[in-house]
């Protein structure tokens, strides 16, 4: 017989809906929130990087002595091996694995075409990331009230770049609702994971989705175009069974991880059908002769944007000589 003080194992596994280090909020199957905190030995010797437990983990926990709700008493006892994940290099100059979120379905990467202007280096390298996990991956241009005619603030310019490369593209505008319902349908019966700069408005699109929500938002600096870095943990919400969004604080600068300069070019979906076609079987398509992928982008096979962005992005993660 069991001690009447011992905590009561639970079977049914929890989703991490938020976490700061140890303490974590769960969700459980019934919608309920819990909060809990983890084990010391769950948070392993990289406790300080936060990878042990992330948003999106699935976990079992202990319910402290009469079914406490009290974050003290409910314990994280295990984590459940993750079916996927979303990971950047840690800000700063270490070079260590930051782990996003985990077991999802795809990735929503949110750029908007004005305050803050498009970042096609970001949109890569975040591209490029979820492609090197196998995450399918799509692209919202929010803010679509403010399109411009140039090829960076035209939303429908940049889109045909990218649906070239096969990435679903979504012209939206959180404040008029337009591609509002092609989003949710685009995120039904999925986990997503949104992504993207401070201020593109990741917060006001979770909210305009989901009736009720109250994630906050907050005003772009007028100066500056830039966001304020309003949301400052990720969080998990599911308006409904089999529907799931994580908004996540926005990112200053983006480094992959995992990818090394000869991984880059497959990264680059649409480069794909060209691969094994140039002169030099190494060829790193960064300007030697009889380069087939080059020559695809020279014949605007490949969007001529897309390739100039794989050339800066491979001389970032090439080692210096
Ligand atoms: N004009 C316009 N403004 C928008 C649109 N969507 C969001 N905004 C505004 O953009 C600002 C930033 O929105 P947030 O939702 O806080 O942006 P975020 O991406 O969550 O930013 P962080 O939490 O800092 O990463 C707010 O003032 C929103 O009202 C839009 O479609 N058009
Ligand atoms: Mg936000
Ligand atoms: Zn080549």
């Amino acid at each position: 017989m069991s001690r009447p003080d011992a905590p009561t194992p639970t079977s049914a596994p929890a989703v991490v809906a938020r976490v700061d280090f140890g303490a974590c909020v769960l969700l459980l199957d019934d919608g309920t929130l819990l909060a809990a905190h983890a084990r010391g030995r769950l948070m392993g010797h990289r406790k300080s990087l936060g990878n042990a437990i992330v948003v999106g983990d699935r976990v079992h926990f202990e319910r402290g002595r009469g079914g406490a709700t009290h974050a003290r008493d409910t314990v994280v006892s295990r984590v459940e091996p993750r079916r996927s994940h979303f990971s950047r290099r840690v800000s700063g100059r270490r070079a260590a694995e930051q782990v996003v979120a985990a077991n999802l379905d795809q990735v929503v990467l949110v750029a908007s075409v004005a305050e803050p202007g498009f970042s096609r280096g970001l949109a890569d390298r975040v591209l490029c990331q979820a492609e090197h996990l196998g995450l399918p991956a799509r692209l919202v241009l929010n803010k679509s009230d403010l399109a411009g005619s140039t090829p960076d603030t035209d939303p429908d310019a940049i889109r045909d770049d990218y649906e070239r490369a096969s990435i679903p593209t979504h012209r939206a505008c959180a404040k008029t609702q337009e591609g509002l319902e092609a989003l949710r349908q685009a995120c039904l019966g999925r986990r997503s994971l949104f992504v993207g700069h401070s201020g593109v408005g990741k917060s006001t699109l979770l909210n305009a989705l989901v009736p009720g929500l109250d994630l906050l938002e907050g005003a772009v600096n007028e100066k500056t175009g830039k966001g304020r870095h309003t949301t400052t943990a990720a969080v998990l919400v599911r308006p409904a069974p089999d529907f799931e969004l994580i908004d996540t604080p926005g990112v200053r600068a983006f480094g992959p991880w995992g990818i090394g300069p000869a991984d880059l070019d497959r990264t680059y979906r649409e480069f794909r059908p060209f691969l094994g076609a140039c002169r030099f079987r190494d060829c790193r398509h960064a300007g030697e002769p009889g380069c087939a992928v080059a020559e695809a982008a020279a014949a605007a096979h490949i969007a001529p944007r897309r390739y100039d962005s794989y050339r800066r992005l491979l001389s970032e993660l090439e080692p210096e000589s």
